[in-house]
């Protein structure tokens, strides 16, 4: 007999108290420990009882065409595995941004800054729960797009247009109310200063740069 997929929460690659000043440890253990795994075995219950079958990406990419639960719950599990990739305590990380990965964001917004701008602007704009994602288009430029709720980018006919993400941010007051309440701007200004531009480099130049999303299982 055929199975379906499991899902897994995978640890974080730092300490839950590693992000501080920036990102508290109460918020990232509730953040990961609780919300995320909630996705995983919400996940995991709806995949088997609708008897659906295929990978992580497969539900993302198809999530149009699936059940609210399926959607929203290989959303949440996917932009959280990005999310928690994308930021370190690492110092050399931080700031490793690749060359070409920067001339690629001057082509595409005229300087590191004004995309910086846009995003944060963005950010500020979402109403009510959802994530802001830089990422390759279909026109292979970088772009900038928000989205509601858990949805992502890759999900075919969700999001205004479809994108290849490499960095998000969540803007669900789960992940900055404990430490910043009401002032999004400020969990914003914080998150900035733990980006892995490393990270955010290889994933554009293995995977994005060349249309093929991020794989996380
Ligand atoms: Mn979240």
């Amino acid at each position: 007999m055929s199975t379906f997929t499991t899902f897994f929460l995978k640890d974080l690659p730092y300490e839950h108290s590693a992000l501080t000043p920036y990102i508290d440890e109460e918020t990232m253990k509730l953040h990961h420990g609780k919300h995320h795994a909630t996705y995983i075995s919400k996940l995991n219950t709806a995949v088997s009882s609708e008897k659906v079958k295929g990978s992580l990406l497969d539900l993302i990419e198809n999530a149009k065409n699936l059940s609210k639960s399926i959607k929203n719950n290989a959303g949440g599990h996917y932009n959280h595995s990005l999310f928690w990739e994308i930021m370190t305590p690492n110092k050399v990380k931080r700031n490793g941004i690749s060359s070409e990965l920067k001339e690629k964001i001057n082509e595409s917004f005229g300087s590191f800054d004004e995309m910086k701008r846009v995003f944060t602007t963005e950010s500020i704009g979402v109403f009510g729960s959802g994530w802001v994602w830089l990422g390759v288009k279909e026109d292979d430029t970088l772009g900038i797009l928000s989205s509601s709720n858990q949805d992502n980018p890759l999900m075919k006919g969700v999001c205004n247009y479809k994108m290849f993400p490499i960095l998000c941010l969540d803007l669900w007051e789960h992940a900055y109310y404990l430490n910043y309440q009401n002032k999004r701007p400020d969990y914003i200004d914080s998150w900035w200063n733990v980006v892995n531009w490393e990270q955010v480099s290889y994933y554009w130049k293995e995977y994005a740069s060349k249309k093929n999303p991020v794989p996380f299982e």
